[in-house]
């Protein structure tokens, strides 16, 4: 026992003599600003993107994505996408008269809403954010129940060239 003592005696008294207080101060000082630096990594975490809520595909709620809710059964370029909002032409450019109607479910509230896709006529194709989704679309010889359409044709003739569609809400649907 006597031996075990002097060991750690010795030992404590060899690394008192290699250590000073001053650099004790340090290393602690050190490990301190270290670990105060830790729960700052990684920096961008508030910037990631969220995942959408279950059930709901991701943009289901972004108007310049395909997989937003109102655009279940479009068939065109997005004109949130093209200068306008998804309820707004761009400039330089008038709404169809005649539209294609389509039912969308909103996963905000669980409801079924009747949307008009009302074309945009006037310019040439936008071409960005084209969505083709097509729900109870039917074959174009039924043009009345068909997405794939130009309803800009029912507009004057200096009219007719299609650019974009937009998602307007009728009503709840039943
Ligand atoms: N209703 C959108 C559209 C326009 C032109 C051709 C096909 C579809």
């Amino acid at each position: 026992m006597k031996l075990l003592d002097t060991l750690a005696e010795e030992s404590a008294r060899a690394l008192a003599r290699r250590s000073s207080r001053r650099s004790l101060l340090g290393s602690l000082g050190t490990l301190l600003i270290g670990a105060a630096a830790l729960p700052l990594l990684p920096v961008a975490r508030g910037a990631e993107p969220q995942p959408a809520p279950a059930g709901k595909p991701d943009g289901w709620d972004d108007p310049t994505s395909c997989n937003y809710w109102r655009h279940c059964a479009i068939d065109g370029f997005l004109c949130a996408c093209c200068g306008g909002t998804q309820t707004t032409c761009p400039p330089g450019t008038d709404m169809s008269a005649v539209t294609w109607i389509g039912t969308c479910h909103n996963p905000a509230d669980g409801r079924d809403y009747v949307i008009s896709y009302n074309d945009c006529c006037g310019k040439g194709s936008c071409g960005r954010c084209t969505c083709n989704r097509n729900e109870r679309d039917t074959a174009l010889y039924q043009p009345g129940q068909s997405n794939d359409y130009n309803w800009c044709s029912g507009n004057s003739q200096a009219n007719i060239p299609y650019h974009c569609t937009t998602v307007r809400i009728v009503g709840a649907a039943g």
